[in-house]
């Protein structure tokens, strides 16, 4: 007999160690930030990649900064379980959002490891470079680049300190001409299988440390930009003024106002605003800001961004400013595919939990991942359901329970093939 599985609470130890490893790599020392293609980003992928050696994978960048490691099955070079969650971050950021789906993938590899189990597949943990599509305008760029539906156009694309993605490829030592390369085939992959947390309240409201994914909700993300004509704080009377600051605040209020009176979960967000030239005794002439809208149908949600787009374009008529508004990413609703929803389900009550399914309404990988495999997600309770702020937080037994359940999911596997016969 080869050596006992991790003990209860074991898995989610080592999970919490890493996390917090992995959260003192911040770009700022106060809070955490961690964003595409930073040096610090880089620091967090040799981390994740040793830690992928340590667990008994190859490990390697791939082509656009994808952390890749690969724990062979029975023989090698067999199709892959892939799992999979994403490393960067957003601005002053929690601990747990991408993160835990990685290590807790990594620490589940770790214990096949030890143990010298083999599997009838190769296990595949994908650290992916860009979920959250901080610096550039567009997101997913990691997953979409494995997925082979990376949009070379955006290579061309600049953050806000005007670097081009291009030239942040070489900084961080990758080739911007063979992002072509980190694409697989779906021939190489059986599924692909996220754990990640909640970021809602719905799983701590009904005392459940984990839950299922049906569908993860698309979304429709807008840059805005108004033009006005900028002038003397003093000298310029009110009526005289093409003001955009206050342009873009009526858009802002109007957006909010039409997304609450709406009874079937439309939510729509102005997350950053710039206004030029920033001066107190400046009227503001330039200002751009980004919309997100989201709902849980495709077919809601573009109705609501053509309401909300006819609403800005009527205010910025009436105030004489020049408007112009660009979709940077439109993503689909993706269903978790029902022959994985079933082996989470059973892996779930086999840990002596209750199988609970519940929508996404957050973006994640797998919604570029579809292009190239079927996708599931497993959630893990977070406490008040708060997410994308530095009180983000996952009890450690909760932690310990999604690992378990990952593990349990991954040695009882079954590709599709065999899963339906
Ligand atoms: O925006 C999202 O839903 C994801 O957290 N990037
Ligand atoms: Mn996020
Ligand atoms: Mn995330």
């Amino acid at each position: 007999m080869g050596p006992a599985a991790a003990a209860t609470g074991e898995l989610g130890r080592d999970i919490v160690r890493r996390i917090e490893a992995l959260a003192a790599i911040s770009e700022t020392p106060d809070n955490l930030t961690r964003i595409f293609l930073s040096p610090e980003h880089r620091a967090a992928a040799d981390l994740l990649l040793s830690w992928m050696r340590d667990a008994g994978m190859a490990a390697h960048l791939d082509a656009i900064g994808n952390v890749c490691g690969r724990y062979e099955g029975e023989r090698s070079g067999l199709p892959c379980l892939m799992l999979g969650s994403h490393y960067d971050t957003v601005r002053d950021a929690g601990k747990w959002d991408g993160p835990l789906g990685l290590v807790t993938a990594i620490g589940c590899v770790a214990d096949l490891h030890r143990r010298g189990r083999r599997l009838p597949f190769a296990v595949e943990v994908t650290g992916f470079a860009d979920e959250e599509g901080v610096r550039f305008a567009s997101t997913l760029l990691g997953s979409r680049a494995v997925a082979g539906t990376f949009d070379e156009s955006v290579l061309g694309s600049r953050d806000s300190a005007g670097v081009s993605m291009r030239d942040a490829l070489t900084t961080f030592g990758l080739d911007p001409d063979h992002t072509g390369a980190a694409a697989r085939i779906r021939a190489e992959l059986l599924a692909y299988v996220e754990l990640h947390i909640e970021q809602g309240p719905v799983l701590e409201g009904l005392n459940l440390p984990v839950g299922i994914v049906t569908a993860i909700a698309g979304a429709t993300r807008l840059a805005a930009s108004l033009t006005g004509m900028a002038g003397h704080a003093g000298t310029v009377p009110m009526l005289l003024r093409r003001d955009a600051l206050a342009g873009a605040a009526e858009c802002i209020v109007e957006i909010e106002q039409f997304c609450r009176t709406d009874q079937d979960g439309l939510v729509g967000t102005v997350g950053y605003i710039d206004a030029r030239p920033g001066a107190t005794n400046v009227i503001p002439g330039q200002v751009s800001f980004t919309i997100d809208i989201r709902a849980p149908t495709d077919a809601h949600r573009k109705l609501a961004v053509t309401d909300i787009v006819r609403r800005i374009e009527n205010i910025a008529k009436r105030r004489k400013l020049q408007l112009q508004l660009d979709v940077t990413h439109e993503n689909r609703t993706v269903p978790c595919a029902p022959w994985l929803r079933s082996q989470i389900s059973e892996a779930v009550a086999a840990e002596g939990i209750r199988a609970f399914e519940l929508p996404s309404g957050a973006g994640h990988d797998g919604m570029a991942m579809i292009d190239v495999a079927d996708v599931a997600m497993l959630f893990v309770r977070c406490r008040g359901g708060i997410s994308h702020h530095p009180d983000e937080h996952v009890d450690p037994d909760d932690a310990d329970a999604g690992a378990r359940v990952l593990l349990r999911l991954i040695e009882n596997f079954r590709p599709r093939e065999v899963a339906s016969e």
